[in-house]
């Protein structure tokens, strides 16, 4: 055996000599590199089999920027200059098309003008640029009518009633802080979201989620994977069953628990989901969660996160 392994190292041996008297300085110095190429690809090929990817898919405005930036702030990820910036434009582009939607909504729900100056400012504003382009000093133009109709009753009267139409959950705190953003030194301290496709919408929000749902978990592609379902804005669901100027049944007559109880609601909704897929066995984990909220996205992360390693630990034990 000994004997064996002593003439295969020196047919190896022999052979490196051999390549050497046959090969270029620089052929050797191509075969050092190619090889060295080969063990980089295989390192990468180690490391990429042992990281786990995650596809965020929802609704739009759902929360899955939130959700990541989240993530950007847990692991310490710095925000860039340039993305700060963006982050300031799309919140102007956020106010303007907020107040577009509001003004629009008092328009087609009669209410009447508190202050009769607004009317004016309010047609003029359904005008004002929400694109792209929007910038600093054009946005500081538009600021003191914006702040003249937010302050205006029938928009608060519009925004109360804001259930009948669709508006982003940011946009009171926006408003409510548009002194300071409509200065020119002001840098977002705080992840700023799209507010597109607001007048477009006519689909309630959980039918539209669980549209989504039901094309993704019942699509063959994914066919054999484990979903995470992240039921977001559980804050905005608390206020919702909390109050007793809406109920569940009006849009889900079949519900049959206790519509101001969240643990009844919650479960209900859960169990909506549940029932969308075609094949019971595809693995499904659920969190509740507030993507605003960065130590409930940290706890919801970190059990995500075991719940990853045991499903690897549980395929493992089965191989
Ligand atoms: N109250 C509350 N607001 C939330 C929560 N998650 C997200 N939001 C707000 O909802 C809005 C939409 O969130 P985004 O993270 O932009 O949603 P998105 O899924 O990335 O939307 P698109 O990129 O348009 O598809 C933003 O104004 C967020 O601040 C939450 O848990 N609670
Ligand atoms: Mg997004």
């Amino acid at each position: 055996m000994a004997n064996d392994l002593w003439s295969c190292y020196c047919c190896t041996e022999a052979l490196t000599c051999w390549l050497r008297l046959k090969l270029s300085p620089e052929e050797i110095e191509q075969r050092y590199r190619s090889k060295e190429i080969d063990r980089i690809l295989e390192k990468d090929k180690q490391t990429l089999r042992r990281q786990v990817k995650l596809l965020l898919l929802g609704a739009g405005e759902s929360g899955k920027s939130t959700f990541l930036k989240q993530m950007r702030i847990i692991h310490r990820v710095k925000f860039e200059p340039e993305l700060v910036r963006e982050y300031q434009h799309v919140i102007y582009q956020n106010i303007v098309k907020g107040i577009q939607v509001l003004v629009d909504a008092r328009d087609k729900l009669a209410i009447p003008w508190e202050n009769p100056r607004n009317l004016d400012i309010g047609q003029q504003a359904l005008h004002f640029n929400s694109s792209a382009s929007l910038d600093s000093l054009l946005f500081m133009h538009y600021a003191p009518h914006i702040h003249s109709l937010w302050l205006d009753r029938a928009i608060k009267r519009a925004y109360d009633r804001r259930r009948e139409f669709q508006l982003s959950d940011s946009v009171s705190y926006f408003f409510s802080d548009l002194e300071r953003i409509a200065r020119p030194d002001y840098v977002p301290s705080r992840c700023a979201n799209k507010l597109n496709r607001c007048d477009s919408r006519k689909t309630n929000r959980l039918a539209e989620a669980l549209n989504i749902f039901d094309t993704i978990v019942n699509n063959v592609n994914f066919k054999g994977i484990s979903i995470i379902l992240f039921l977001n804005k559980s804050d905005l669901l608390a206020k919702k069953v909390a109050s007793k100027e809406t109920d569940i049944r009006w849009y889900y007559p079949q519900f049959t628990g206790d519509p101001h109880n969240l643990q009844d609601v919650q479960m209900f909704i859960l169990n909506m989901f549940a029932n969308v897929r075609r094949e019971p066995k595809t693995t499904l984990y659920h969190h509740f969660t507030t993507a605003i909220d960065t130590h409930n996205i940290e706890v919801v992360f970190n059990s995500v996160k075991d719940t990853i390693l045991n499903r690897n630990l549980e395929s493992l034990m089965l191989q």
